[in-house]
């Protein structure tokens, strides 16, 4: 079976990559099974950057067919940050919780109608002679203050469009079909098709 390795060391994301790729005929391997691979060093200004620096540190050290992930929320109040620093933007090695009380407390008495939000993730696929890029949103809001339990991150404090719960309070399987990370993987199952078959 070809192998697919996962170019991140976060464990939510892997867990949801994993899920939506699993109808496909790929060995999906993690950092877990390659523990000499350094450190993802993200040092670009754009998510495409960031995706494409990580898929690259890992097909450089192990010659596997690597996907990446860059992601973030962006608030368009705040001229689009976190962005690219959304992993640290309360100081790096910050815990969710904090990131997630930073951003409410910068948006604290902004209305409902500035709290416009989306998330982006930026998908690297690298291999021998194959780069191709994807990338989701999920447009939505800020919420006043954290809510739900589930997922990761920044899901606690945001509302996708059409719901009133925010990505923390949806089960797994509906954040995975409306996720910023669901659509950017959906057009990548395209490119891995064609991949698997050599089209
Ligand atoms: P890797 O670099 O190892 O992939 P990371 O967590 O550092 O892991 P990023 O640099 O792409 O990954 O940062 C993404 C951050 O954006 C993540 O830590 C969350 O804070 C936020 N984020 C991305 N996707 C999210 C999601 O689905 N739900 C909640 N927060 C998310």
């Amino acid at each position: 079976m070809t192998r697919i390795l996962l170019a991140t060391r976060n464990k939510h994301k892997i867990e949801e990559i994993e899920t939506i790729l699993s109808d496909l005929p790929f060995q999906v391997l993690t950092l877990n099974d390659f523990l000499d691979v350094p450190p993802l060093k993200e040092e670009g200004t754009s998510f495409q950057e960031n995706s494409l620096q990580k898929a690259q540190t890992v097909y450089e050290h192990t010659k596997i067919l690597a996907l990446a992930d860059d992601s973030g929320l962006e608030v368009f109040y705040l001229n689009g940050r976190p962005g690219v620093v959304s992993a640290r933007y309360a100081g790096e090695g910050a815990t969710d919780e904090a990131n997630n009380q930073k951003l409410l407390s910068q948006m604290m008495g902004v209305a409902p109608r500035r709290r416009h939000a989306q998330f982006r993730a930026v998908l690297t696929l690298l291999g021998d002679g194959t780069v191709e890029t994807t990338e989701g949103i999920c447009s939505g809001m800020l919420a006043e203050s954290p809510r739900g339990t589930n997922g990761f991150g920044y899901d606690p404090i945001f509302l996708p469009n059409g719901f009133s719960r925010t990505y923390a309070e949806l089960t797994a399987a509906e954040k995975n079909t409306i996720s910023h990370r669901a659509k950017a993987l959906a057009a990548m199952k395209g490119v891995l098709r064609r991949y698997l078959t050599g089209t």
